[in-house]
Protein backbone atom coordinates (compact mmCIF):
# COMPACT_ATOMS: atom_id res chain seq x y z
CA UNK A 1 0.00 0.00 0.00
CA UNK A 2 1.38 3.54 -0.71
CA UNK A 3 1.38 6.51 1.77
CA UNK A 4 1.45 9.71 1.74
CA UNK A 5 1.77 10.17 5.34
CA UNK A 6 4.33 13.25 6.10
CA UNK A 7 4.39 12.84 9.51
CA UNK A 8 7.37 13.98 11.87
CA UNK A 9 6.42 14.09 15.14
CA UNK A 10 7.53 17.07 17.58
CA UNK A 11 10.64 16.81 20.00
CA UNK A 12 11.34 20.32 21.23
CA UNK A 13 12.82 18.80 24.28
CA UNK A 14 14.94 16.19 22.83
CA UNK A 15 13.13 13.54 24.49
CA UNK A 16 14.81 11.20 22.36
CA UNK A 17 17.83 11.29 24.41
CA UNK A 18 15.63 9.87 27.60
CA UNK A 19 14.89 6.73 25.25
CA UNK A 20 16.80 3.43 24.60
CA UNK A 21 18.39 1.91 21.74
CA UNK A 22 15.50 -0.41 21.84
CA UNK A 23 12.88 2.16 22.63
CA UNK A 24 13.67 3.58 19.41
CA UNK A 25 13.75 0.69 17.63
CA UNK A 26 10.31 -0.01 18.79
CA UNK A 27 8.80 3.00 17.74
CA UNK A 28 10.37 3.25 14.79
CA UNK A 29 8.74 -0.02 13.84
CA UNK A 30 5.55 1.07 15.09
CA UNK A 31 5.41 4.15 13.27
CA UNK A 32 6.31 2.61 9.78
CA UNK A 33 3.36 0.33 10.43
CA UNK A 34 1.49 2.83 11.67
CA UNK A 35 2.20 5.01 7.90
CA UNK A 36 1.86 1.65 5.63
CA UNK A 37 -0.87 0.21 6.95
CA UNK A 38 -2.95 2.24 9.36
CA UNK A 39 -3.35 6.01 7.58
CA UNK A 40 -4.19 5.25 4.13
CA UNK A 41 -7.24 3.59 5.07
CA UNK A 42 -8.21 4.72 8.22
CA UNK A 43 -10.05 7.66 6.91
CA UNK A 44 -11.87 5.49 5.01
CA UNK A 45 -12.85 3.21 7.63
CA UNK A 46 -14.14 5.84 9.79
CA UNK A 47 -16.33 7.35 7.36
CA UNK A 48 -17.97 4.24 6.66
CA UNK A 49 -18.05 3.11 10.84
CA UNK A 50 -16.35 0.04 9.79
CA UNK A 51 -14.04 -1.86 12.45
CA UNK A 52 -10.57 -2.68 9.96
CA UNK A 53 -10.72 -6.06 11.37
CA UNK A 54 -7.97 -7.46 8.69
CA UNK A 55 -5.19 -5.31 11.00
CA UNK A 56 -5.76 -7.48 14.15
CA UNK A 57 -2.66 -9.61 13.24
CA UNK A 58 -0.53 -6.37 12.26
CA UNK A 59 -0.84 -5.04 15.42
CA UNK A 60 -0.50 -8.56 17.06
CA UNK A 61 3.22 -8.47 15.15
CA UNK A 62 3.81 -4.73 16.05
CA UNK A 63 3.80 -5.82 19.55
CA UNK A 64 0.61 -3.88 20.19
CA UNK A 65 -1.12 -6.39 22.32
CA UNK A 66 0.20 -6.70 25.71
CA UNK A 67 3.88 -5.48 25.62
CA UNK A 68 4.32 -5.84 28.53
CA UNK A 69 3.45 -9.40 29.35
CA UNK A 70 6.45 -11.89 29.38
CA UNK A 71 7.37 -13.82 26.35
CA UNK A 72 6.47 -16.87 27.50
CA UNK A 73 2.84 -15.91 27.48
CA UNK A 74 3.17 -14.36 23.81
CA UNK A 75 3.78 -10.76 25.16
CA UNK A 76 6.96 -9.07 23.99
CA UNK A 77 8.16 -8.28 28.17
CA UNK A 78 8.63 -4.56 27.49
CA UNK A 79 8.94 -2.34 30.01
CA UNK A 80 6.49 0.88 30.42
CA UNK A 81 8.03 3.42 28.07
CA UNK A 82 8.20 1.02 25.13
CA UNK A 83 4.33 0.29 25.85
CA UNK A 84 3.55 4.30 26.06
CA UNK A 85 5.70 4.39 23.00
CA UNK A 86 3.42 1.84 21.16
CA UNK A 87 0.29 3.82 22.59
CA UNK A 88 1.39 6.88 21.44
CA UNK A 89 2.43 6.01 17.84
CA UNK A 90 -0.81 3.54 17.55
CA UNK A 91 -3.39 6.79 18.50
CA UNK A 92 -1.10 8.72 16.13
CA UNK A 93 -2.83 7.04 13.45
CA UNK A 94 -6.57 7.12 15.31
CA UNK A 95 -7.69 6.98 18.91
CA UNK A 96 -10.13 3.80 17.90
CA UNK A 97 -7.27 1.40 17.05
CA UNK A 98 -5.19 2.41 20.33
CA UNK A 99 -8.69 1.53 21.76
CA UNK A 100 -8.40 -1.99 19.98
CA UNK A 101 -5.29 -2.11 21.19
CA UNK A 102 -5.55 -0.51 25.03
CA UNK A 103 -8.61 -3.49 25.70
CA UNK A 104 -6.95 -6.22 24.32
CA UNK A 105 -3.39 -5.59 26.16
CA UNK A 106 -4.14 -3.96 29.34
CA UNK A 107 -7.82 -4.92 29.62
CA UNK A 108 -7.85 -8.69 28.84
CA UNK A 109 -4.28 -9.61 28.98
CA UNK A 110 -3.44 -8.21 31.64
CA UNK A 111 -6.04 -9.50 34.12
CA UNK A 112 -5.94 -12.80 32.42
CA UNK A 113 -2.17 -12.80 33.24
CA UNK A 114 -2.38 -11.46 36.61
CA UNK A 115 -5.71 -12.96 38.25
CA UNK A 116 -6.13 -15.89 35.74
CA UNK A 117 -4.94 -20.09 36.24
CA UNK A 118 -1.82 -21.13 34.40
CA UNK A 119 -4.39 -23.07 31.91
CA UNK A 120 -6.30 -19.56 31.48
CA UNK A 121 -3.10 -17.88 30.62
CA UNK A 122 -1.77 -20.79 28.18
CA UNK A 123 -5.10 -21.42 26.80
CA UNK A 124 -5.86 -17.45 25.92
CA UNK A 125 -2.59 -15.11 26.04
CA UNK A 126 -0.90 -16.42 22.98
CA UNK A 127 -3.55 -15.96 20.91
CA UNK A 128 -4.51 -12.54 22.07
CA UNK A 129 -0.51 -11.86 21.33
CA UNK A 130 -0.86 -12.74 18.06
CA UNK A 131 -4.60 -11.34 17.02
CA UNK A 132 -5.94 -14.73 16.37
CA UNK A 133 -8.36 -13.94 19.01
CA UNK A 134 -10.06 -10.25 20.24
CA UNK A 135 -11.18 -10.12 23.28
CA UNK A 136 -13.34 -7.06 25.32
CA UNK A 137 -13.87 -6.00 28.97
CA UNK A 138 -16.91 -5.82 30.76
CA UNK A 139 -16.83 -3.37 33.50
CA UNK A 140 -19.64 -0.46 32.51
CA UNK A 141 -23.97 -1.09 32.72
CA UNK A 142 -26.12 0.59 31.18
CA UNK A 143 -27.46 2.25 34.90
CA UNK A 144 -23.54 2.12 36.44
CA UNK A 145 -20.81 3.86 34.65
CA UNK A 146 -18.57 6.23 36.70
CA UNK A 147 -19.96 3.98 39.61
CA UNK A 148 -19.24 0.14 39.08
CA UNK A 149 -19.50 -0.75 42.54
CA UNK A 150 -22.90 -0.35 41.93
CA UNK A 151 -22.97 -3.24 39.04
CA UNK A 152 -25.98 -5.25 39.29
CA UNK A 153 -24.61 -8.41 36.95
CA UNK A 154 -25.08 -11.39 38.98
CA UNK A 155 -23.65 -15.07 38.86
CA UNK A 156 -25.30 -17.67 40.51
CA UNK A 157 -22.92 -20.60 41.58
CA UNK A 158 -25.06 -23.41 40.70
CA UNK A 159 -22.41 -26.65 42.29
CA UNK A 160 -21.11 -27.37 38.80
CA UNK A 161 -20.84 -24.12 37.11
CA UNK A 162 -21.85 -20.62 37.48
CA UNK A 163 -24.96 -19.23 35.95
CA UNK A 164 -24.29 -15.44 34.87
CA UNK A 165 -27.25 -12.96 34.39
CA UNK A 166 -27.11 -9.16 33.72
CA UNK A 167 -25.68 -6.87 30.48
CA UNK A 168 -22.62 -4.54 30.22
CA UNK A 169 -22.78 -1.42 27.85
CA UNK A 170 -20.35 0.63 25.96
CA UNK A 171 -18.19 -1.86 25.42
CA UNK A 172 -15.45 -1.93 22.99
CA UNK A 173 -14.80 -4.91 20.47
CA UNK A 174 -17.85 -6.60 21.98
CA UNK A 175 -19.08 -7.36 18.36
CA UNK A 176 -16.24 -8.83 16.91
CA UNK A 177 -15.06 -10.29 20.40
CA UNK A 178 -13.82 -14.03 20.90
CA UNK A 179 -13.90 -13.86 24.54
CA UNK A 180 -15.00 -11.33 26.90
CA UNK A 181 -13.66 -10.57 30.35
CA UNK A 182 -16.14 -9.91 32.20
CA UNK A 183 -16.97 -8.21 36.20
CA UNK A 184 -20.03 -9.91 38.13
CA UNK A 185 -21.29 -10.17 41.78
CA UNK A 186 -21.71 -12.98 43.81
CA UNK A 187 -23.97 -14.04 45.80
CA UNK A 188 -21.66 -12.24 49.07
CA UNK A 189 -21.70 -9.63 46.65
CA UNK A 190 -17.69 -9.81 46.29
CA UNK A 191 -16.83 -8.43 42.61
CA UNK A 192 -15.50 -11.43 40.69
CA UNK A 193 -13.96 -11.41 37.07
CA UNK A 194 -14.67 -14.58 34.85
CA UNK A 195 -14.16 -15.43 30.83
CA UNK A 196 -16.93 -15.48 28.52
CA UNK A 197 -16.42 -17.02 25.20
CA UNK A 198 -18.40 -16.21 22.30
CA UNK A 199 -20.98 -19.31 21.53
CA UNK A 200 -21.51 -19.97 24.85
CA UNK A 201 -25.89 -20.40 25.10
CA UNK A 202 -27.67 -17.12 26.24
CA UNK A 203 -24.73 -14.96 25.34
CA UNK A 204 -25.18 -12.26 23.05
CA UNK A 205 -22.85 -8.80 21.68
CA UNK A 206 -25.45 -6.56 19.98
CA UNK A 207 -23.66 -3.53 17.68
CA UNK A 208 -24.14 0.10 19.17
CA UNK A 209 -24.74 2.53 16.30
CA UNK A 210 -24.83 5.88 14.95
CA UNK A 211 -21.61 7.14 16.67
CA UNK A 212 -20.11 10.27 15.76
CA UNK A 213 -16.73 9.22 17.58
CA UNK A 214 -14.45 6.34 17.42
CA UNK A 215 -15.87 5.25 14.49
CA UNK A 216 -13.29 2.48 13.37
CA UNK A 217 -13.34 1.37 16.54
CA UNK A 218 -16.62 -1.25 16.84
CA UNK A 219 -18.30 -0.91 20.05
CA UNK A 220 -21.48 -3.06 21.59
CA UNK A 221 -23.06 -4.86 24.52
CA UNK A 222 -23.04 -7.80 26.19
CA UNK A 223 -26.00 -9.50 27.46
CA UNK A 224 -26.35 -12.51 29.32
CA UNK A 225 -29.67 -14.45 29.66
CA UNK A 226 -28.60 -17.42 31.66
CA UNK A 227 -25.27 -18.32 30.57
CA UNK A 228 -23.61 -21.26 32.06
CA UNK A 229 -19.73 -20.41 32.83
CA UNK A 230 -17.72 -23.46 33.62
CA UNK A 231 -15.93 -22.99 36.58
CA UNK A 232 -12.51 -22.96 35.61
CA UNK A 233 -13.61 -19.58 33.59
CA UNK A 234 -13.19 -17.84 36.87
CA UNK A 235 -10.24 -15.91 38.28
CA UNK A 236 -9.83 -17.74 41.59
CA UNK A 237 -8.51 -15.04 44.20
CA UNK A 238 -9.62 -11.61 42.76
CA UNK A 239 -13.01 -11.11 44.68
CA UNK A 240 -13.54 -6.72 44.76
CA UNK A 241 -13.52 -4.20 42.51
CA UNK A 242 -9.85 -3.42 43.18
CA UNK A 243 -9.57 -6.23 40.16
CA UNK A 244 -10.93 -4.05 37.71
CA UNK A 245 -9.61 -0.97 38.76
CA UNK A 246 -6.69 -2.51 37.98
CA UNK A 247 -6.95 -2.92 35.01
CA UNK A 248 -7.50 0.46 34.23
CA UNK A 249 -4.51 1.57 35.69
CA UNK A 250 -2.97 -0.10 32.88
CA UNK A 251 -5.45 0.94 30.00
CA UNK A 252 -5.19 4.90 31.71
CA UNK A 253 -1.35 4.59 31.40
CA UNK A 254 -1.76 4.00 27.85
CA UNK A 255 -4.12 6.70 27.07
CA UNK A 256 -2.29 9.20 28.75
CA UNK A 257 0.70 8.39 26.30
CA UNK A 258 -2.09 7.49 23.46
CA UNK A 259 -3.49 10.91 23.73
CA UNK A 260 -0.20 12.67 23.00
CA UNK A 261 0.05 11.24 19.78
CA UNK A 262 -3.28 12.13 18.29
CA UNK A 263 -2.39 15.32 19.36
CA UNK A 264 1.03 15.61 17.72
CA UNK A 265 -0.45 14.29 14.30
CA UNK A 266 -2.86 17.62 14.98
CA UNK A 267 0.12 20.13 15.30
CA UNK A 268 2.50 18.31 13.01
CA UNK A 269 -0.72 18.92 10.60
CA UNK A 270 -1.49 22.34 10.84
CA UNK A 271 1.72 23.79 11.50
CA UNK A 272 2.89 21.86 7.70
CA UNK A 273 -0.56 23.77 6.50
CA UNK A 274 0.26 27.37 8.35
CA UNK A 275 3.80 26.84 6.06
CA UNK A 276 1.86 26.13 2.85
CA UNK A 277 -0.85 28.51 3.02
CA UNK A 278 -1.08 32.08 1.99
CA UNK A 279 -3.54 34.69 2.67
CA UNK A 280 -2.87 38.24 2.19
CA UNK A 281 0.37 37.44 0.54
CA UNK A 282 1.83 35.63 2.94
CA UNK A 283 2.10 32.37 4.51
CA UNK A 284 -0.14 32.43 7.67
CA UNK A 285 2.51 30.99 9.53
CA UNK A 286 3.83 34.56 9.47
CA UNK A 287 0.91 36.06 11.32
CA UNK A 288 0.70 36.10 15.07
CA UNK A 289 -2.38 34.76 15.91
CA UNK A 290 -1.59 31.60 14.29
CA UNK A 291 1.95 31.97 15.90
CA UNK A 292 0.21 31.63 19.46
CA UNK A 293 -1.94 28.85 18.61
CA UNK A 294 0.71 26.95 17.16
CA UNK A 295 3.38 27.75 20.01
CA UNK A 296 1.07 26.99 22.76
CA UNK A 297 0.11 23.84 21.38
CA UNK A 298 3.70 22.80 21.42
CA UNK A 299 4.39 23.91 24.43
CA UNK A 300 1.13 21.70 26.00
CA UNK A 301 2.50 18.87 24.08
CA UNK A 302 5.93 18.89 25.52
CA UNK A 303 4.66 19.40 28.73
CA UNK A 304 2.43 16.42 28.84
CA UNK A 305 5.67 14.07 27.05
CA UNK A 306 7.72 15.23 29.66
CA UNK A 307 4.51 13.92 32.37
CA UNK A 308 4.14 10.53 30.78
CA UNK A 309 7.92 9.80 30.15
CA UNK A 310 8.45 10.32 34.33
CA UNK A 311 5.37 8.58 34.87
CA UNK A 312 6.83 5.74 32.89
CA UNK A 313 9.60 5.28 35.08
CA UNK A 314 8.25 5.41 37.98
CA UNK A 315 5.45 2.36 36.82
CA UNK A 316 9.24 0.73 35.68
CA UNK A 317 9.81 0.77 39.13
CA UNK A 318 6.59 0.25 40.52
CA UNK A 319 6.24 3.47 41.85
CA UNK A 320 2.96 5.20 39.98
CA UNK A 321 0.13 5.44 41.93
CA UNK A 322 -3.49 5.33 40.83
CA UNK A 323 -3.94 8.41 41.14
CA UNK A 324 -0.61 10.00 39.31
CA UNK A 325 -2.01 7.66 36.60
CA UNK A 326 -5.23 9.47 36.80
CA UNK A 327 -3.93 12.75 36.34
CA UNK A 328 -1.77 12.01 33.29
CA UNK A 329 -4.54 10.29 31.42
CA UNK A 330 -6.88 13.57 32.41
CA UNK A 331 -3.91 16.01 31.48
CA UNK A 332 -3.24 14.47 28.12
CA UNK A 333 -6.55 14.21 26.94
CA UNK A 334 -7.76 17.40 28.21
CA UNK A 335 -4.64 18.91 26.09
CA UNK A 336 -5.47 16.55 23.12
CA UNK A 337 -8.58 18.10 22.93
CA UNK A 338 -8.09 21.50 23.28
CA UNK A 339 -5.09 21.35 20.53
CA UNK A 340 -7.19 19.49 18.24
CA UNK A 341 -9.96 22.25 18.32
CA UNK A 342 -6.76 24.61 17.45
CA UNK A 343 -5.27 22.72 14.78
CA UNK A 344 -8.90 22.55 13.09
CA UNK A 345 -9.16 26.07 12.79
CA UNK A 346 -5.57 26.81 11.45
CA UNK A 347 -7.27 24.71 8.98
CA UNK A 348 -10.15 27.03 8.09
CA UNK A 349 -12.34 25.58 5.95
CA UNK A 350 -10.28 22.56 5.09
CA UNK A 351 -10.12 21.31 8.89
CA UNK A 352 -13.14 20.32 8.76
CA UNK A 353 -12.84 17.75 6.07
CA UNK A 354 -11.33 13.68 5.73
CA UNK A 355 -8.72 15.21 3.93
CA UNK A 356 -6.75 15.86 6.70
CA UNK A 357 -6.63 13.71 10.49
CA UNK A 358 -7.79 16.65 12.83
CA UNK A 359 -11.57 16.74 12.81
CA UNK A 360 -11.17 12.73 13.25
CA UNK A 361 -9.02 13.17 15.93
CA UNK A 362 -11.21 15.51 17.35
CA UNK A 363 -14.74 13.62 17.60
CA UNK A 364 -12.41 10.29 18.64
CA UNK A 365 -11.10 12.13 21.70
CA UNK A 366 -14.80 12.85 22.53
CA UNK A 367 -15.33 9.46 23.63
CA UNK A 368 -11.30 9.34 25.24
CA UNK A 369 -12.23 12.12 27.61
CA UNK A 370 -15.69 9.80 29.16
CA UNK A 371 -14.16 6.23 28.88
CA UNK A 372 -11.62 4.57 31.18
CA UNK A 373 -12.82 7.07 33.61
CA UNK A 374 -14.56 10.54 32.75
CA UNK A 375 -12.67 13.62 33.13
CA UNK A 376 -14.46 15.17 36.33
CA UNK A 377 -14.00 11.46 38.00
CA UNK A 378 -10.24 11.98 37.15
CA UNK A 379 -9.83 15.29 38.85
CA UNK A 380 -12.22 14.23 41.58
CA UNK A 381 -9.61 11.00 42.00
CA UNK A 382 -6.96 13.96 42.36
CA UNK A 383 -8.60 15.52 44.66
CA UNK A 384 -9.41 13.11 47.02
CA UNK A 385 -5.59 11.94 46.79
CA UNK A 386 -4.54 15.14 48.18
CA UNK A 387 -7.06 16.19 50.13
CA UNK A 388 -8.20 13.05 52.02
CA UNK A 389 -11.64 13.61 51.36
CA UNK A 390 -14.10 11.57 49.00
CA UNK A 391 -16.11 14.01 47.06
CA UNK A 392 -17.48 11.21 45.27
CA UNK A 393 -20.42 9.87 47.23
P1 LIG B 1 -13.29 3.06 46.48
O1 LIG B 1 -14.13 2.82 47.69
O2 LIG B 1 -12.70 4.42 46.26
O3 LIG B 1 -12.13 2.00 46.42
C1 LIG B 1 -12.37 0.61 46.61
C2 LIG B 1 -11.04 -0.07 46.73
O4 LIG B 1 -10.38 -0.02 45.45
C3 LIG B 1 -9.13 0.65 45.57
N1 LIG B 1 -8.90 1.42 44.33
C4 LIG B 1 -8.05 1.04 43.39
N2 LIG B 1 -7.24 -0.02 43.31
C5 LIG B 1 -6.49 -0.14 42.21
N3 LIG B 1 -6.52 0.76 41.20
C6 LIG B 1 -7.33 1.83 41.25
N4 LIG B 1 -7.36 2.70 40.23
C7 LIG B 1 -8.15 2.01 42.38
N5 LIG B 1 -9.07 2.94 42.75
C8 LIG B 1 -9.52 2.56 43.96
C9 LIG B 1 -9.26 1.53 46.80
O5 LIG B 1 -8.01 1.84 47.34
C10 LIG B 1 -10.10 0.65 47.71
O6 LIG B 1 -9.25 -0.31 48.30
P2 LIG B 1 -9.50 -0.81 49.82
O7 LIG B 1 -8.32 -1.70 50.10
O8 LIG B 1 -9.52 0.43 50.68
O9 LIG B 1 -10.79 -1.53 49.80
O10 LIG B 1 -14.14 2.63 45.21
P3 LIG B 1 -15.43 3.24 44.58
O11 LIG B 1 -16.35 2.11 44.25
O12 LIG B 1 -15.95 4.36 45.44
O13 LIG B 1 -14.90 3.82 43.17
C11 LIG B 1 -13.97 4.81 43.08
C12 LIG B 1 -13.92 5.36 41.61
C13 LIG B 1 -15.09 6.26 41.35
C14 LIG B 1 -12.63 6.16 41.51
C15 LIG B 1 -13.91 4.20 40.58
O14 LIG B 1 -15.07 3.51 40.58
C16 LIG B 1 -13.64 4.68 39.17
O15 LIG B 1 -12.52 4.79 38.77
N6 LIG B 1 -14.74 4.95 38.38
C17 LIG B 1 -14.60 5.22 36.93
C18 LIG B 1 -15.11 4.02 36.16
C19 LIG B 1 -14.28 3.74 34.93
O16 LIG B 1 -13.19 4.28 34.75
N7 LIG B 1 -14.76 2.85 34.10
C20 LIG B 1 -14.04 2.45 32.96
C21 LIG B 1 -14.70 1.28 32.27
S1 LIG B 1 -13.62 0.45 31.15
C22 LIG B 1 -13.52 1.50 29.85
O17 LIG B 1 -13.97 2.61 29.84
C23 LIG B 1 -12.78 0.98 28.70
S2 LIG B 1 -12.64 2.07 27.38
C24 LIG B 1 -11.78 1.03 26.42
C25 LIG B 1 -11.07 1.62 25.31
O18 LIG B 1 -9.89 2.05 25.47
O19 LIG B 1 -11.69 1.51 24.20
P1 LIG C 1 -22.06 8.64 33.96
O1 LIG C 1 -21.32 7.87 34.99
O2 LIG C 1 -23.54 8.55 33.92
O3 LIG C 1 -21.62 10.18 34.08
C1 LIG C 1 -22.33 11.22 33.41
C2 LIG C 1 -21.70 12.55 33.84
O4 LIG C 1 -21.81 12.70 35.26
C3 LIG C 1 -20.21 12.63 33.50
O5 LIG C 1 -19.88 13.93 33.09
C4 LIG C 1 -19.54 12.33 34.82
O6 LIG C 1 -18.24 12.93 34.94
C5 LIG C 1 -20.51 12.93 35.81
N1 LIG C 1 -20.44 12.30 37.14
C6 LIG C 1 -20.66 10.99 37.46
N2 LIG C 1 -20.45 10.80 38.77
C7 LIG C 1 -20.08 11.98 39.30
C8 LIG C 1 -19.67 12.42 40.60
N3 LIG C 1 -19.60 11.57 41.65
N4 LIG C 1 -19.34 13.72 40.75
C9 LIG C 1 -19.37 14.58 39.71
N5 LIG C 1 -19.73 14.23 38.46
C10 LIG C 1 -20.06 12.95 38.25
N6 LIG C 1 -16.78 0.49 29.46
C11 LIG C 1 -16.34 -0.78 29.65
O7 LIG C 1 -16.56 -1.39 30.68
N7 LIG C 1 -15.63 -1.42 28.67
C12 LIG C 1 -15.34 -0.82 27.48
O8 LIG C 1 -14.68 -1.43 26.61
C13 LIG C 1 -15.82 0.50 27.25
N8 LIG C 1 -15.60 1.09 26.04
C14 LIG C 1 -16.20 2.30 25.79
C15 LIG C 1 -16.13 2.83 24.49
C16 LIG C 1 -16.74 4.04 24.21
C17 LIG C 1 -16.71 4.57 22.82
C18 LIG C 1 -17.39 4.77 25.23
C19 LIG C 1 -18.01 6.12 24.96
C20 LIG C 1 -17.47 4.25 26.52
C21 LIG C 1 -16.89 3.00 26.81
N9 LIG C 1 -17.01 2.41 28.07
C22 LIG C 1 -16.55 1.15 28.29
C23 LIG C 1 -17.83 3.05 29.09
C24 LIG C 1 -17.13 4.19 29.83
O9 LIG C 1 -16.18 3.72 30.72
C25 LIG C 1 -18.21 5.02 30.55
O10 LIG C 1 -18.92 5.71 29.55
C26 LIG C 1 -17.64 5.97 31.55
O11 LIG C 1 -17.05 5.28 32.66
C27 LIG C 1 -18.69 6.96 32.09
O12 LIG C 1 -19.88 6.31 32.43
P2 LIG C 1 -21.29 6.85 31.86
O13 LIG C 1 -21.15 7.05 30.40
O14 LIG C 1 -22.33 5.93 32.37
O15 LIG C 1 -21.45 8.30 32.50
Amino acid sequence: MISNDLYEAPDYYLLDELLTEEHKLIRSTVRAWVKKELTPIIEDYAQKAFFPKQLLKGLGAIAAFGPTIPIQYGGAGLDYIAYGLVMQEIERGDSGIRSTASVQGSLVMYPIYTYGTEEQKQKYLPKLADGTYLGCFGLTEPNHGSDPSAMITRIQDKGDYYLLNGAKMWISNAPCADIAVVWAKDETNSIRGLIVERGMEGFTTPEIHNKWSLRASITGELVFDNVRIPKTHIFPDIKSIKGPLSCLNQARYGIAWGAIGAAMDCYDTALKYAKQREQFGKPIAAFQLQQKKLAEMITEITKAQLLVWRLGTLKNDNKATPAQISMAKRNSVEMALHVAREARQILGAMGITGEYPIMRHMMNLESVVTYEGTHDIHLLITGMDITGENAFK
